[in-house]
């Protein structure tokens, strides 16, 4: 049935929408957007996809899912004759950060894609209370505060479905709370499942984000990864993960027993993609349960649980792949221990290389190895990092297992981060090539036609302007900074951390800032913006951001260098603010060290947007690389390869590039008068040293290329001509990282629900 909001509040006998406010119009869309919802039918297919995740960087679901109804411009034109305005209401949203980054997005995408293409898929995973901290600066620094984001009314709806968690000391009963996930003009619906405790205590928050991490009956949802810095911070992720497959691993059996499972072919009816390792504890759960409620035979229900799962990587970076003392397990899960000694046994009999054990020598359970050993695929998430996992990071299991391991480059959804978040863009598309890679992707392909089309470059630079316009206004109004529109904007948004390397733009900034000192000038005025959070354990990336902070200070406030360089680090970065300056930027840095960002998705979503790349050949760098070719991505970095060597023969010397020419003056810099006087002086020393003495993640090893490299895209900047045939190229070439293309290589490939 068609009826539009205006029928839906009469019918309701509600208020005009020319009378209500604009927080009472955005409760009741949501109310009208779950009355569409309910409209649409379950996907059916006897097998089940359960992607299982501790992070859903969901964002926020107003336009989203006015989209996927097919009614955001109808809705907008209704509230437009009443003299509201869409844009003003969607701000009335609060953002759920339910995840970290990239892995959190990720998860979001892929369910928006499974619903799309009307996959029996659904996502699962806690529904933490306060979230990520929000992120705020006092004095040059980054301080972390709760993030409510749960209101009377929301997307989540409550169910009466619920389970009894046993840990060591305790049960918790668990409430399942689910979100709707419509896809893109599909008569299906799918859910978003997220388990919480029956009652949190938000008195237990004592400071910021610290808080008694105790009482876990009730902080259990509380915040999203604790800091696990400590002994305390450790068992409450063990509580959480556990609490999480423990209640997964029981919907899937009841879900399963209702459509005729008999248990012993529950591979039939359900698969589990593993979404790195925080959810690998359902592979222990599951053989649990299934001998010692179901009469199933270890032997047997290891085969089943093997063939049922599937394990994606997502990093090389040996820090985050999950190791947890053995011990810890005992004190807060004994029920599984037991099983994974019994997994770990079985692989001590059959294998002698101590790389590839559950339990080391020094008692501590690794993750990784028991998903490798105990699911039938495991997958990185773009080319090179497949091939990085299969040669060197997991080569002794590529050895035993070679037909396990396969790539699924990552994607990401165009419904959010093309058709929502730069409406011109994609109604300039539907103009030019019509509207069929809304469903096929690829399509964006025919962009290519236009490659020297003067007319299509005017466009498109009249939109980029736009967008920044757009997105100074925003800023303005609400964090007080002001952008110039004329200016070339060079955006880093991304979690902070070293390998990621924002040191390095940062040094860019200080050699810009002297240049301009000393009168080498930029030809157009550059803003340089960041935004990301640093994890409140990790002191060097909260002095990175410190570095940032003060910079911006300096310059931003010096009229010698204001007018040519700009340098704003963006408060509280989040989806929403993704989604504003992606459209607005012209340069995407993805500048990561070679080897070590896993993929990376802000690439794909800035091409799109029309930004060219400065990227090593990193993650999915490599593959945009690939499709646009060397003329329309700028390059620059040591390869992987090299890099990898320098690791295992510790050939990284970083003061032998310090005392190169410009490296040093700019490194020098971070302990100036100036920079002390607007900071503090113990993290611009500590963080100096580091990159002196230690720099784990060779910042100063790219640095001269990466200047050389900036500098020649400025030039290219200016002209127009150039400029716009490369950012051509690359919204042409954008369609391969739709990830409706990756979840159906996922379906194809290892889930086959269809
Ligand atoms: I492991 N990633 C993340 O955001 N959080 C994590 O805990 C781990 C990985 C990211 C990688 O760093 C990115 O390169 C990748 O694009 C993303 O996961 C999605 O695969």
């Amino acid at each position: 049935m068609n009826y539009n909001f205006t029928d839906f509040l009469q019918k309701r006998n509600e208020k005009q929408i020319s009378e209500m406010t604009n927080q009472e119009i955005y409760y009741k869309l949501l109310e009208y957007i779950k009355e569409r919802a309910d409209e649409k039918t379950a996907n059916k297919s006897k097998k089940k996809i359960y992607y299982i995740s501790a992070e859903f960087l969901i964002g926020k679901l107003l336009s989203n899912n006015l989209i996927n109804l097919g009614i955001y411009k109808e809705v907008r034109e209704e509230l437009k004759a009443a003299g509201k305005n869409l844009s003003h209401i969607e701000e009335i949203e609060v953002e759920p950060s339910l995840g970290n980054g990239g892995l959190g997005r990720l998860a979001s995408c892929f369910v928006d894609s499974m619903s799309t293409l009307g996959i029996n898929g659904e996502g699962v995973g806690l529904n933490y209370h306060c979230g990520l901290f929000k992120q705020v600066f006092k004095n040059n620094e980054q301080k972390a505060e709760p993030n409510y984001w749960i209101e009377d009314q929301s997307w989540l709806r409550d169910t009466n479905i619920g389970y009894e968690v046993k840990f060591k000391n305790f049960s918790l009963h668990s409430k399942l709370k689910r979100i709707d996930i419509l896809g893109y003009e599909k008569d299906t619906k799918n859910y978003l499942n997220l388990f919480d405790i029956k009652s949190i205590d938000y008195n237990l928050i004592e400071n910021g984000i610290s808080f008694d991490e105790e009482n876990i009956e009730e902080n259990l949802t509380l915040f999203l990864y604790p800091d696990d810095s400590t002994k305390k911070g450790e068992l409450l992720r063990i509580y959480q993960q556990y609490f999480m497959v423990s209640n997964a691993a029981r919907l899937i059996i009841a879900e399963a027993t209702e459509k005729g499972s008999n248990i012993h072919d529950l591979a039939d009816y359900a698969f589990v993609q593993i979404n790195d390792t925080h959810p690998s504890m359902v592979i222990p759960e599951l053989i649990r349960i299934m001998t010692e409620e179901h009469n199933i035979s270890f032997e047997e229900a290891t085969e089943i649980v093997t063939k049922m799962t599937g394990y994606t990587n997502h990093t090389i970076l040996a820090e985050a792949l999950e190791k947890w003392p053995l011990d810890y397990l005992e004190e807060v899960v004994p029920n599984i221990v037991e099983i994974i000694k019994k997994l770990d046994k079985v692989i001590k009999a059959k294998y002698s290389d101590e790389k590839v054990q559950i339990i080391d020598e020094q008692n501590r359970v690794h993750m990784a190895n028991m998903d490798i050993h105990f699911s039938s695929s495991v997958n990185g998430v773009a080319y090179l990092h497949t091939e990085i996992l299969k040669n060197s990071e997991l080569k002794e299991f590529y050895e035993i297992y070679p037909n396990k391991f396969n790539n699924k480059t990552n994607g990401i959804t165009f419904r959010r981060w093309l058709e929502s978040c730069n409406e011109d863009l994609a109604d300039y598309f539907k103009e030019l090539i019509g509207t069929g890679y809304l469903k096929d992707a690829e399509q964006l392909n025919e962009l290519l036609k236009f490659a020297d089309d003067k007319n299509v470059y005017e466009k498109l630079a009249q939109i980029k302007h736009e967008n920044k316009i757009k997105l100074k206004k925003y800023l303005q109004h609400t964090q007080g900074i002001v952008i110039d529109e004329n200016s070339i904007i060079d955006t880093q948004i991304k979690r902070f951390h070293e390998y990621k390397r924002q040191q390095m733009n940062a040094l860019y900034v200080i050699k810009k800032y002297l240049d301009i000192k000393n009168g080498k000038l930029p030809e157009r005025k550059i803003t340089v913006l960041f935004g990301g959070k640093a994890a409140p354990a990790y002191i060097i990336a909260q002095d990175i951001i410190h570095l940032i902070l003060c910079l911006s200070e300096i310059i931003n406030n010096d009229p010698e260098v204001n007018k040519y360089l700009n340098v704003y680090l963006v408060e509280n970065y989040n989806v929403g603010l993704a989604e504003k300056i992606i459209p607005a930027t012209d340069i995407s840095e993805q500048i990561s060290l070679a080897s070590k960002e896993a993929s990376g998705t802000g690439n794909m979503k800035f091409m799109l947007n029309g930004a060219l790349t400065l990227g090593t050949m990193d993650g999915a760098n490599v593959e945009i690389h690939d499709l646009v070719g060397d003329d329309n991505i700028y390059i620059f970095g040591k390869q992987s390869d090299e890099i990898i060597k320098l690791y295992e023969t510790s050939g990284y010397v970083s003061k032998d590039y310090y005392k190169q020419d410009g490296i040093k003056e700019a490194v020098d810099f971070i302990t100036s008068d100036e920079l002390i006087k607007v900071g503090n002086k113990e993290r611009l020393e500590r963080l100096q040293n580091e990159l002196i003495n230690k720099d784990w993640f060779m910042t100063l090893i790219d640095f001269a290329d990466y200047y050389n490299t900036k500098e020649r895209m400025f030039k290219d900047y200016e002209n127009k001509d150039l400029w716009y045939k490369k950012v051509i190229n690359n919204m042409a070439k954008a369609g391969f990282f739709s990830s409706d293309r990756t979840i159906a290589q996922y379906e194809d490939e290892i889930w086959k629900t269809k």
